[in-house]
C-alpha cells in the first residue's frame, strides 16, 4: 500500500501550484501576495524536491534488497551548478512548472536565476565529477558520490581596477536539496600514537590510541537520472565536534571560550574548499580533510557491507571505490588499516582485497600537480597509516627487487617513498600499487602517462594494469539544458530526445546538413545565443558588443599552461594591426568580440597578473573610437558553471591552446562544439580524438606538438640561436611603451617568455596562432561554409557523452551492471 503515497508527476499545471501554493504558505509561511521570485524558487525546489524524494528513497532500497555490486565515485571536488532545471528536465515536467510559473506571473528563467550555484570545486575534475553522477544515475548504476560538504565552496570572483578579488562563497543560507542525517555521523581520529602488542593467539596487533577525535556527519543530496526513476546519493560529510567528555570538563572548570575554540576548529576541517586546480600547496587542514573524508566514507561503506554477513574475500565483488585523482588514496591505507588492524584479517589476504577493490584515475602529468606529503606531518597527524604507508612500500620494493634484482635506481625512482629532507610520500605511487586499474582522461594524456611520469610500473605491472577512458559530458546539462532550442530543433530532425541518452544518434543531423530551412533555424538559434550573451554583457560590464561580431572564447581557470597569455597577445597583435591600417582596408576586417572568464589561485601571482593584462588591454580597446566594434576584449567575472551554461552555447570559436601535452583531457572543449561552436586548438588532451571525430576540416588546429616539446625547451635555455618571434616582439614592445598602462604590472609576464626559458613555448607557437586566426576570420566570412561545419561537428560528437565514458568504467574497471526499477 506504500505505493499509494508516492507523489505521481504532477497530473497537470494546477497540480505543481497547488504544491507551489502549499510549500509557499507551509513550509515557507508566506503569503502569496508577497510571494516574491525567491520564496518562488525556493517553493518551486521544494515541490520538484518532494518528487525526487520518493525515486530516492525507492532507488536506495532496491539497490539493497538487490545487494548488487555498488561503485563508490570518491572525490573532494563535485562542481553541480544548480539543481533545480536538473530536477526539472530529469522528472520531464519543466513545461508545467513554466506554464504554472507564469500564469503566477513569474518567468521560470528568473525563478531558476535565484538559486546560488554548487560550486564545490575547482574546475575540470570536479564538472567531470559532476557529469558522471548525472550518468549513473540516468543508466541506472547503483552508485554513490563520496565527498566534502565545504561550507565555502570556489571562491566568487571580482575584478576591481582590472584585479582579482577574491570573496567568499556562502552558499548555504538555503539548500534544499541536502538532507542532513544527523544519525549518520563516524567518529575520526587525529593524532595520538600507536601501541603495539600481541593479542591472546601471539599475534601482533596494532592500536592506534589518543589524540582527538573529530565527527562526521552525513548530509545527502538526491541525484536525479535523466528519464528514470534511479535516483542516486550524493554523500557530503561535515566535521563538528565531538561532544567528548573533554568538552564537558573544560566546560565544567570554566573554561567555556576553549571548548567553544576547539569546536570551530573541528569545524575547520569542512569550511572551505583549497581553491587550487593542478596544483599541489598542501597544507596540514588539507590532509585533514582528505582523512576525515576518506575515513568517515570507509565506514560508511564498510558499515554497508557488513550487513550482508559476506565473508571478507567478497568485498570486491560487493564493492568499487573510484580514486578521483590521488586526493582520497589514503582510503587505500585506510581499508588496509580496517582490515588488519581492526577485523584481523592477514596482511596478504587484506592487501588482495584493498587492490581489487581500488581504480585510480590521473588526471595531470604537471610535475608541480603532482601531490605529495612530508613523512613528518603524516606521522603526527597518522601515525598507524605511515606505518602501514611504510610496510605497502617494503613489499612492493621487494617485489620489485626480486623481479628486476640490482637495480638500485629503478627502486629509488619507484619507491613510494621521496628520499629527500623532510622525505616525501608520492601519493600517485601509493595510488598505482593500491589499484587494479589506472586510467588516464583521454588517449594522448594515457600514451603520455605510460611513456613518462609512470613508465617504471609499466615495466614491472604490464601494460595492462593502464588504461584509457576519455572524459564525457553530460548531454543533459550541457546541451539540453544549457541550449534548450537547439536541443529542441536536434529532436525534430532526429526524431525526438533518444539522443539525450544516446548520443550517437546526432549523426543522423549529418542527412539534414543541406536543408535550407533547418540550417537558417540553426544559424538563428547560435546567433540568438549570441544576443544573450551580448545583453549579459552589456547589462553587467557596460560594454557593448555586437551579435554579428565573431564571438571568440576563452573560458577556463587562469594556468600559464592553458595560455590566455598567448590569446591576449593574439588580440593586442589584432589590435595593431587594425591600428596600422588604412580606414578602408580596416572596413574589410572580420569583427571580433575577443571574450574570456576565469579564477586564478589566489596564491597563483603570474596568473592574477594575466588577469590583469586582458583588463587593461579591453580597457584601451573597447573605448578606441578608431577600432569600434572591430575588436572588443571581455572579461567576464566570475566564471562559473551557470555562467558556463550562457557562455558555451553563444561561442562560434573556441580557445583550448594549452601546450602540446599539457591538458589531459579538457572538457570544455567537447561542451562548445556540442553546441555547435567551432574549436581553435593545439594536438593536445581530447582536442585530438574530437578531431578524429569530427573531421580536420572542422578544427582549426596549430603549435608544435607534444613530441617536440621537451627539444624545443631544451633549445630555449641551451640552444644559442632562440630569437623570439618578431611578431610577438612587437606586441611586447607596444606593452612596454606602457599602451596599456604602467608596463611594469606585465614586466612579469613578458619575462617569462622573452627571459626566462618560455616553458610553455608561447613564442614557438605563436606565429602559427596568428596564422591559424587568420584561417578563422576567413572561414566565418563564409557563412554558410561556417554552418556546414558547425552541423556537421554536432552531428558527429555522440563519442563524448559522459555515458559512453561510464559505461567504459562500468565494463572495464568496476565491473558493474545497471539496476532498473519498474518505471
Ligand atoms: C592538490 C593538492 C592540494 C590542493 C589542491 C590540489 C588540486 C586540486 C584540484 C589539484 C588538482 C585539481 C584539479 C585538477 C583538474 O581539474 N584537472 C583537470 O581534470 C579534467 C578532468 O579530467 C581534465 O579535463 C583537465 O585536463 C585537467 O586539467
Amino acid at each position: 500500500t506504500w505505493r499509494k503515497h508516492q507523489a505521481k508527476p504532477f497530473a497537470d499545471k494546477d497540480g505543481f501550484q497547488r504544491e507551489l501554493v502549499r510549500h509557499v504558505e507551509t513550509t515557507l509561511a508566506r503569503s502569496m501576495f508577497n510571494c516574491d521570485e525567491s520564496a518562488a524558487y525556493s517553493a518551486c525546489a521544494l515541490a520538484f524536491r518532494d518528487r525526487l524524494v520518493y525515486d530516492w528513497n525507492r532507488t536506495q532500497q532496491r539497490q539493497t534488497l538487490a545487494d548488487a555490486k555498488r561503485v563508490y565515485y570518491l572525490s573532494l571536488e563535485f562542481l553541480m551548478g544548480r539543481a533545480l532545471d536538473n530536477a526539472m528536465l530529469n522528472i520531464g515536467q519543466k513545461d508545467i512548472a513554466k506554464a504554472g510559473l507564469a500564469e503566477l506571473g513569474f518567468r521560470i528563467e528568473d525563478v531558476i536565476e535565484q538559486e546560488n550555484d554548487a560550486a564545490l570545486g575547482n574546475g575540470g575534475l570536479g564538472r567531470l565529477a559532476a557529469c558522471f553522477l548525472d550518468s549513473l544515475a540516468t543508466l541506472n548504476y547503483p552508485a554513490w558520490g563520496y565527498g566534502l560538504r565545504y561550507r565555502y565552496g570556489i571562491f566568487k570572483q571580482e575584478i576591481i581596477d582590472g584585479y582579482q578579488v577574491e570573496v567568499p562563497d556562502y552558499w548555504l543560507d538555503f539548500n534544499p536539496w541536502e538532507f542532513p542525517r544527523h544519525d549518520v555521523t563516524v567518529d575520526i581520529q587525529f593524532y595520538g600514537h600507536v601501541v603495539k602488542t600481541t593479542d591472546e593467539n601471539g599475534r601482533v596487533v596494532h592500536r592506534w590510541e589518543g589524540g582527538e577525535t573529530v565527527k562526521a556527519v552525513a548530509y545527502d543530496v538526491p541525484i536525479p537520472g535523466y528519464g528514470t526513476s534511479t535516483t542516486n546519493n550524493l554523500r557530503l560529510w561535515s566535521s563538528k565536534a565531538a561532544s567528548g567528555e573533554f568538552d564537558f570538563q573544560k566546560f565544567n572548570n570554566g573554561d567555556y571560550e576553549s571548548s567553544v575554540a576547539d569546536q570551530q576548529r573541528a569545524e575547520t576541517i569542512s569550511a572551505v574548499l583549497y581553491p587550487n586546480d593542478n596544483l599541489d600547496r598542501g597544507k596540514e587542514l588539507r590532509l585533514k580533510q582528505q582523512y576525515f573524508w576518506v575515513a568517515a566514507s570507509l565506514y560508511d561503506i564498510v558499515r554497508r557491507f557488513k550487513k550482508s554477513k559476506r565473508p571478507w574475500k567478497e568485498f570486491p565483488d560487493q564493492v568499487a571505490i573510484q580514486l578521483n585523482d590521488t586526493h582520497p588514496t589514503l582510503a587505500i591505507v585506510e581499508l588496509q588499516r580496517i582490515l588488519v588492524d581492526i577485523e584481523g584479517l592477514g596482511w596478504d589476504e587484506a592487501w588482495d582485497i584493498v587492490t581489487r577493490t581500488f581504480g585510480y584515475t590521473n588526471h595531470t602529468v604537471l610535475p608541480e600537480a603532482l601531490e605529495k606529503w612530508s613523512v613528518p606531518l603524516v606521522q603526527h597527524l597518522l601515525p598507524r597509516h605511515l606505518q602501514i604507508i611504510y610496510d605497502i612500500n617494503l613489499f612492493f620494493l621487494q617485489s620489485v627487487e626480486r623481479q628486476f634484482p640490482n637495480d638500485r635506481d629503478l627502486l629509488r625512482r619507484v619507491s613510494i617513498i621521496e628520499e629527500t629532507n623532510p622525505k616525501m610520500i608520492r601519493m600517485a605511487h601509493l595510488a598505482i600499487v593500491g589499484s587494479h586499474k589506472v586510467n588516464g582522461v583521454a588517449e594522448l594524456h594515457s600514451d603520455l602517462i605510460k611513456t613518462t611520469i609512470f613508465k617504471d610500473f609499466v615495466d614491472i605491472y604490464g601494460p595492462d594494469k593502464f588504461t584509457n577512458v576519455t572524459n564525457g559530458i553530460t548531454p543533459r546539462r550541457w546541451l539540453h539544458q544549457a541550449n534548450p532550442r537547439l536541443s529542441e530543433l536536434i529532436a525534430s530532425k532526429t526524431g525526438g530526445y533518444g539522443f539525450l541518452t544516446d548520443l550517437t544518434q546526432l549523426n543522423k543531423l549529418e542527412l539534414h546538413v543541406n536543408d535550407a530551412d533547418f540550417r537558417r533555424e540553426w544559424a538563428e538559434i547560435k546567433f540568438n545565443n549570441k544576443v544573450r550573451l551580448a545583453k549579459y554583457i552589456k547589462d553587467t560590464l557596460g560594454i557593448a558588443v555586437n551579435p554579428n561580431a565573431l564571438f571568440d572564447v576563452q573560458v577556463k581557470r587562469i594556468h600559464e599552461y592553458k595560455r590566455q597569455q598567448m590569446n591576449i597577445f593574439g588580440a593586442i597583435h589584432r589590435y595593431l594591426t587594425l591600428k596600422e591600417m588604412t580606414p578602408e582596408e580596416r572596413a574589410k576586417q572580420q569583427p571580433r568580440v575577443s571574450i574570456f572568464g576565469g579564477k586564478a589561485a589566489p596564491g597563483y601571482w603570474m596568473a592574477k597578473q594575466i588577469i590583469h593584462l586582458i583588463n587593461a588591454v579591453g580597457e584601451v580597446v573597447n573605448n578606441d573610437k578608431e577600432i569600434g566594434d572591430l575588436l572588443k576584449v571581455v572579461f567576464i567575472p566570475d566564471y562559473n558553471v551557470s555562467k558556463a551554461e550562457m557562455i558555451i552555447p553563444a561561442s562560434d570559436i573556441s580557445e583550448h591552446i594549452s601546450t602540446a601535452g599539457t591538458e589531459a583531457s579538457g572538457t570544455s572543449n567537447m561542451k562548445f562544439v556540442l553546441n555547435g561552436g567551432l574549436i581553435i586548438g593545439t594536438c593536445d588532451g581530447a582536442n585530438i580524438e574530437i578531431t578524429r571525430e569530427i573531421g580536420d576540416e572542422n578544427i582549426f588546429l596549430f603549435g608544435n606538438l607534444a613530441e617536440n616539446v621537451e627539444d624545443l625547451r631544451h633549445a630555449h635555455t641551451y640552444g644559442g640561436d632562440w630569437t623570439l618571434d618578431p611578431s610577438l616582439a612587437r606586441v611586447f614592445e607596444e606593452i612596454e611603451r606602457g599602451t596599456f598602462g604602467n608596463p611594469q604590472d606585465f614586466a612579469a609576464i613578458i619575462s617569462a617568455v622573452r627571459d626566462h626559458g618560455d616553458y610553455y613555448l608561447v613564442s614557438d607557437d605563436f606565429h602559427s596562432y596568428l596564422e591559424t586566426h587568420k584561417l578563422v576570420d576567413e572561414a566565418y566570412r563564409d557563412k554558410e561554409g561556417w554552418t556546414t561545419k558547425s552541423i556537421l561537428s554536432v552531428a558527429r560528437m555522440g563519442f563524448f557523452s559522459s555515458d559512453r565514458c561510464i559505461n567504459e568504467y562500468a565494463e572495464g574497471i568496476w565491473n558493474i551492471e545497471p539496476l532498473k526499477g519498474e518505471e
